[in-house]
This record gives C-alpha cells, sequence and structure tokens, in this order.
C-alpha cells in the first residue's frame, strides 16, 4: 500500500509538471470544462477539501473554480491524484485523436 501512494504520488506530480510547463497557447486549446477539472482535482490533491469562502459576485471565475473544487467533497487526496493522472491520459489521447495527419508541425 506505501508504495502505492508513493506511485501515485510520482505520477501526479509528472502529470502536474508536463500541465505547468505546457505553452500558454499553442495547436491544442483546452475547453474550460477541462481546465476546471484539472484545476479542481489540482487543489483537492494538493490542499484537501474546499474550506475557504465562496468569492463574491465581482469573481465569476473565482466561483466556477471554487465550485468545481466544493463539488469533490471530502475525496481523498489519493483519489484526486490518481483522477488527475487519468484526466491527462484521457485528454492526451483526444488531442492524438484530434490531429491531422498531414500536419508535420503544430
Ligand atoms: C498545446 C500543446 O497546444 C499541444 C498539445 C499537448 C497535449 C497535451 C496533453 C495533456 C494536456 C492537458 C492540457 C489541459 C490544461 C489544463 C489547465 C489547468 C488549469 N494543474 O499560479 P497560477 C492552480 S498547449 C491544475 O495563477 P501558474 C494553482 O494552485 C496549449 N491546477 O498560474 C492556482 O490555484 P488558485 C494549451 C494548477 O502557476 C491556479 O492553478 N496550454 C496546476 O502561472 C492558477 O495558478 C495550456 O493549457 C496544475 N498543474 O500556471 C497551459 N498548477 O487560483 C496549461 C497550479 O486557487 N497550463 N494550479 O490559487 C497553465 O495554464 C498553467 O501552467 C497553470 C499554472 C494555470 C496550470
Amino acid at each position: 500500500v506505501m508504495a502505492e501512494s508513493v506511485d501515485h504520488q510520482k505520477r501526479f506530480q509528472a502529470a502536474v509538471d508536463v500541465i505547468q510547463n505546457l505553452p500558454k497557447s499553442g495547436a491544442y486549446r483546452p475547453p474550460y470544462e477541462v481546465m476546471l477539472r484539472f484545476y479542481c482535482l489540482y487543489k483537492q490533491a494538493v490542499c484537501g477539501p474546499c474550506t475557504v469562502s465562496r468569492p463574491g459576485f465581482w469573481d465569476p471565475v473565482g466561483r466556477y473554480k471554487w465550485d468545481a473544487w466544493s463539488r469533490l467533497g471530502e475525496m481523498s487526496s489519493q483519489s484526486a491524484m490518481a483522477a488527475y493522472v487519468d484526466e491527462m491520459k484521457k485528454v492526451a489521447q483526444e488531442v492524438i485523436d484530434t490531429m491531422p495527419i498531414n500536419e508535420k508541425t503544430a
């Protein structure tokens, strides 16, 4: 069980590094819902359940982020890490599947 949790953390950290090192804009434009999914799982994994107060009317983006994080409820850090890695696999596969076949460069 210990070794398994170390693996989860390593894979999670690797996925986090990939996302943090992507260029801000590129061939792939993640939809907001994908960004939110990564965001909330990251917060749950790193900070745990959302206990901060919901941002106000003037911060709609903050409220979307807060809502996504809050919806994860008491999900464990371990599960959030695993879900983050799964999400990355899913998105990477979608990117591969929709890549134009004849383009050599992005
Ligand atoms: C392209 C290349 O076109 C070709 C395709 C490659 C195929 C890739 C396959 C997988 C890709 C998946 C992409 C999905 C994008 C997900 C976006 C996630 C938001 N994860 O300090 P702040 C929190 S590439 C989640 O202001 P930074 C942090 O705690 C073209 N959340 O910003 C904070 O929370 P709060 C597309 C994270 O540090 C909040 O985010 N390129 C992570 O300057 C803001 O943090 C992209 O989509 C994390 N790893 O930037 C670029 N780290 O607000 C994606 C921190 O509560 N990357 N947070 O305080 C980025 O946008 C940024 O690196 C960043 C962090 C927002 C994740």
